[in-house]
């Protein structure tokens, strides 16, 4: 390797090599590169991995065409990356905001259903990838399988609201009804300790996006009044940029998860990639997410950031915040 790469990289490269199913290599390939730094040192590597990546694409699609069995094309396996799903009704621009947000190439187009099968793209808030899933538009309900296993996958949903649509309020009524009927609540707060919500509920943010249009005011004020506080919204427009300069950091909110980040005793901590944990996580969960074995081995951990001062040592129910750099020390 020529350069030095954060050791989250070579858990996925290990998470992509143990894999058999091309959709998940194609998922762990995909967290690799969002990991891997940009910077002269790692031209070289993301060259190979951009083309193992279009291998693995072509071999996708030749199988989908040989209609064989083969992966699945309507769903995305969930990575190590947070995964966001996007619905919506046709044209409400679903695929205009993977396009802007992430370095994915979604078709967009004036006409409904451009989109056929869902598409991931990548969205970086700061230090964080946050993987989103373009979807084909939701006409009616019952909703479709694929829909539901997409989004019970993904750890967030944005229900994305055409503003200059006289049916916004329907269509968003519509597609939240219909998640519900089928056993999927999309909600404003998930408890992750308590299973049957984690199960059965998703954090949801409303985005009424073409603010531009010139009926976006007064189908505002309805969607207002239909939802008020029943997600977190924003409002934007994808074609005029408006609104998006904080969207990443929203979604990241509505995630509800902490960075944490690593060091070795006596060297500088890992800044590269932090380790993502739900907000009140312990210690004892992030040595978990560094390696399984921790669980076991754990004896105690330096904390930078939350302890009462750099360094002090803290127990294994420490409860994390964001940013903090912990040095674990087994048994
Ligand atoms: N005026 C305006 N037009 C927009 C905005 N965002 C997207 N569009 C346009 O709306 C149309 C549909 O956009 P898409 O992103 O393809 O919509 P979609 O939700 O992916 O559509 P389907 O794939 O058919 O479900 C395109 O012509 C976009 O240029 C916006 O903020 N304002
Ligand atoms: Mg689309």
């Amino acid at each position: 390797m020529p350069t030095n790469l954060p050791l989250q990289y070579h858990k996925a490269e290990e998470r992509f090599k143990a894999a058999t199913d091309i959709n998940e290599k194609i998922a762990h390939l995909r967290d690799m590169m969002a990991i891997m730094p940009h910077h002269k040192a790692t031209n070289k590597i993301r060259g190979e991995l951009r083309k193992k990546l279009s291998a693995l694409n072509e071999q996708l699609e030749t199988s989908k065409k040989s209609k064989k069995g083969g992966p699945n094309p309507w769903f995305v396996p969930h990575g190590e990356t947070p995964q966001v799903l996007l619905v919506g009704a046709p044209n409400c621009g679903k695929s205009s905001l993977l396009d802007t947000l992430t370095n994915a190439e979604p078709v967009v187009a004036e006409y409904p259903f451009s989109t056929t099968l869902p598409q991931p793209g990548i969205m970086t808030w700061e230090d964080v990838n946050i993987e989103l899933v373009d979807t084909p538009p939701i006409m009616q309900v019952p909703l479709e399988h694929w829909i539901l296993d997409q989004a019970r996958a993904a750890d967030a949903v944005l229900l994305v609201a055409d503003l200059g649509a006289p049916d916004c309020c329907e269509a968003v009524e519509m597609i939240a009804g219909g998640f519900e009927e089928r056993g999927l609540r999309l909600v404003s707060e998930v408890n992750p300790e308590d299973e049957f919500s984690a199960h059965n509920e998703r954090r949801t943010m409303l985005i009424a996006n073409k603010a531009d249009h010139p009926d976006a005011p007064v189908n505002l004020e309805f969607i207002t009044e239909l939802v008020g506080g029943r997600w977190p919204r924003v409002v934007i427009s994808c074609g005029e940029e408006q609104g998006l300069e904080g969207f990443a950091h929203s979604v990241f909110d509505l995630l509800q998860l902490v960075r944490v980040y690593t060091k070795v005793p006596g060297k500088p901590p890992d800044m590269k990639a932090p380790y993502l944990v739900p907000i009140g996580a312990t210690v004892l969960d992030v040595a978990g997410k560094v390696h399984r074995d921790f669980l076991q081995s754990f004896a105690s951990a330096k904390i930078w950031g939350s302890g009462k001062f750099d360094g002090q040592t803290v127990e294994r129910g420490h409860v994390v915040r964001d940013g903090d750099i912990l040095e674990i020390h087994t048994r």
